[in-house]
């Protein structure tokens, strides 16, 4: 096929797609609630610009790997946004992804659209409790069967047939909350490493047994890995899913295609440094105050997947290796463990084998970085060839 011939098939299931959306979105602000606020009027109150706002459409679309002629449907289904009923549990974790999600310093668009989220249970911020918080969920429940968004946070405790983890008046287990709830969701979402494969509360020894939402109920989820994951994630798939009524493309761990399909160590800033062999080798030395690479301070970059050194956090200001420190691999299975020491790098022996320097480490991964995704691969390959294959494995495969 000749390139224009491509561009043609290209630009007609674009548009073949568009037209999709169109009636998704149609049917979807017939059936679902009214808007509970009027977007518009909330953004023109927080300050934010028509033309601010139309360059976060931009932006989103293009996040979502969406062409621009999708702009106008981002900015329609932000719009819809607080119409989507959301039941938001909290299980075993630090509650830092809700405060991530929640707390920022100024009002961006997302911020905006995570105010307006049409929360109809989350235990941390809701005013109900006991028996009243009881029939918040209930009623949900009962009013949008097949329709709720059911986002997770923290992992479940599956120990003593789940009796680490009691909640709630009639003193349930997460793992009886959890089935009752997701088997009534039109999907799951899972915020937060430790909702996707059990992260802290699962690191070595996991004395209660912890695992993923996924492992645990035996359902498939969504998972938007990362301790915490950025905001933009969530909104972006809420907001696919409102476009086009459907969750978007998985890769083999449950992370969406469009948020962490990309290695962090591809996008990073110090990338020319780590390519001119130029590293910082101890904190605080002249590398570090010129801004060079991390990976002898433990830089997990090289085997860490997400949208972080291209996205950013907080409306684009800053990330991890911005600030100074190394990606601690946040995004991966099991990285308190599988990527610990998180200030000293992958030992030699984990890699290749035999006793190597860092050097040969750093020359050995610039071969392997030529290989994208197949570098994931090998890396992967050789975590779950360990010896605790159980914490390794991914739950959701
Ligand atoms: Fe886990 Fe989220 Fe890390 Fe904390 O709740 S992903 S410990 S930031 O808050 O679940
Ligand atoms: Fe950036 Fe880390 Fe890769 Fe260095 S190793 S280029 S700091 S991601
Ligand atoms: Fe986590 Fe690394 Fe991003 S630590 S936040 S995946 S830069």
């Amino acid at each position: 096929m000749g390139k224009d011939d491509y561009n043609k098939t290209v630009s007609r299931q674009y548009n073949r797609l568009l037209e999709q959306c169109k009636v998704h979105m149609d049917r979807f602000e017939k059936e679902y609630p009214e808007p509970r606020e009027d977007f518009q009027a909330l953004l023109k109150e927080r300050g934010v610009s028509r033309r601010d706002f139309l360059k976060w459409t931009s932006f989103m679309t293009a996040a979502l790997m969406l062409p621009p002629i999708f702009e106008p449907m981002v900015a329609r289904a932000a719009e819809n946004f607080s119409r989507l009923p959301v039941v938001w549990l909290h299980f075993a974790e630090c509650t830092g992804c809700s405060e991530a999600l929640l707390r920022s310093s100024y009002p961006n668009v997302d911020d905006i659209l995570l105010e307006t989220i049409s929360l109809e249970y989350h235990e941390t911020i809701m005013a109900a409790a006991g028996d009243q918080a009881e029939k918040c969920l209930e009623q949900a429940l009962q009013d949008f069967p097949g329709k709720f968004i059911c986002v997770i946070e923290g992992a479940i405790p599956q120990g003593l047939n789940g009796q680490y983890m009691r909640l709630g008046p009639k003193g349930e287990t997460g793992i009886q909350i959890g089935k009752k709830v997701t088997s009534k969701a039109a999907a799951t979402i899972c915020i937060g490493a430790c909702a996707v494969w059990g992260n802290i509360p699962a690191a070595r020894p996991n004395p209660t047994d912890a695992v993923g939402v996924s492992k645990a109920l035996g359902i498939s989820t969504v998972n938007l890995a990362g301790c915490p994951p950025n905001t933009v994630n969530f909104t972006g798939t809420l907001l696919y899913f409102l476009l086009f009524g459907a969750l978007p493309a998985l890769d083999s761990q449950g992370r969406p295609v469009w948020a962490y399909g990309k290695r962090i160590h591809d996008f990073c800033e110090r990338r020319p440094h780590y390519d001119a062999g130029e590293f910082v080798d101890q904190w605080g030395d002249e590398g570090a105050r010129k801004g060079w690479c991390l990976y002898k301070v433990g830089c997990k970059g090289p085997y860490t997947f997400g949208n972080c050194s291209h996205l950013r956090f907080n409306d684009g200001i800053s990330w991890p290796v911005m600030a100074g420190h190394g990606c601690i691999g946040c995004t991966e299975i099991g990285f308190w463990d599988t990527m610990a020491p998180l200030e000293k790098p992958i030992q030699a022996a984990t890699i290749g084998g035999g006793e190597k320097t860092v050097d040969d480490i750093g020359i050995m991964l610039t071969a392997v970085t030529a290989a994208g995704v197949a570098a994931h691969g090998l890396f992967s390959a050789l975590r779950h060839g360990g010896s605790d294959k159980k914490d390794e494995t991914p739950h959701n495969e």
